[in-house]
């Protein structure tokens, strides 16, 4: 494995700040009124004295806290992504994961069993047949990566929102998380998990999910950044209990719409 943590907090912070510095031009921010609206402002507003490395951190992760809060706000789940056609897919479609190409997790198809758990009527698990007979949705989307890349791709499954009723979820929980094959992990809000362009996916460009797309399925939001997007996943599950997530854990803003 080669992790690549110091540089992907690196960027991060930026991006938070130019979060903060989003937010404090958005014409909503005026409510606050425009005095307060400057770096020191949001400072006072998160408790935070900005003097040390320690409280710089404790700001960030609070702005990014007021951000989740901003985002879930803002997100309308009637509003959909751009779509592309067919012509204008991005090939090779990137690969991207904490670790390189060469080190892709590869899942074993045959004994696969998705797990299912939580706050749902139904834990019983799934095999990739059963999943595959499910409902069919296609599309082409853009993913964004905070890396500094974003590529058109195809993607193919099920209606996330449609699985989760025919599993019985309790849709008024906050969240629904997911383990993955590689030691990745990942929680949303439930109002993206239920958006009509949230598909639990299992092929890309017509094909079955390769092993460095995310076989057995990766959960595909056009709505959301692509670290916010899980391939590999073996268990997911219904909870109000904040899970976190593999880059939010590190700093990371959890929201993470694009
Ligand atoms: N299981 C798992 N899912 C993951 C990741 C990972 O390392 N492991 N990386 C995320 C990030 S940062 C990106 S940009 C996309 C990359 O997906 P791709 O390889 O299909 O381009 O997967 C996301 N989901
Ligand atoms: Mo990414």
């Amino acid at each position: 494995m080669n992790p690549k943590p110091s540089r992907r907090i690196a960027v991060d912070r930026e991006s938070l700040i130019i979060d903060v510095r989003r937010q404090l031009d958005a014409p909503s921010r005026r409510l606050f009124g425009k005095r307060i609206l400057t770096l020191g402002g949001l400072a006072m507003l998160s408790g935070c004295s900005l003097s040390d490395n320690a409280s710089v951190e404790a700001f960030l992760s609070r702005v990014s806290r007021m951000n989740d809060k901003v985002q879930a706000w803002l997100f309308d789940p009637n509003r959909l992504a751009p779509t592309y056609t067919k012509a204008q897919i991005t090939r090779p479609f990137p690969f991207n994961a904490f670790y390189g190409i060469d080190e892709v997790t590869v899942v074993n198809g045959d004994d696969f069993r998705l797990k299912v758990g939580g706050l749902v009527r139904e834990k019983k698990s799934w095999t990739l047949d059963e999943l595959y007979a499910l409902p069919k949705a296609e599309q082409i989307t853009r993913h964004i990566c905070v890396e500094g890349w974003s590529a058109i791709g195809r993607w193919g499954g099920t209606p996330f929102a449609g699985f989760l009723q025919r599993i019985g979820a309790d849709t008024t929980a906050k969240y629904v998380g997911f383990r993955c094959a590689d030691d990745y992990y990942e929680s949303i809000d439930m109002a993206t998990a239920l958006h009509p362009q949230t598909l639990l996916t299992f092929t890309y460009d017509g094909e079955r999910l390769p092993p460095k797309y995310g076989f057995p399925m990766k959960l595909r939001m056009p709505t959301k950044l692509g670290y916010k997007n899980p391939k590999h996943i073996m268990e997911l599950f219904v909870t109000n209990t904040y899970p976190g997530g593999y880059w939010e854990d590190q700093g990371y803003n959890w929201f993470g719409g694009s």
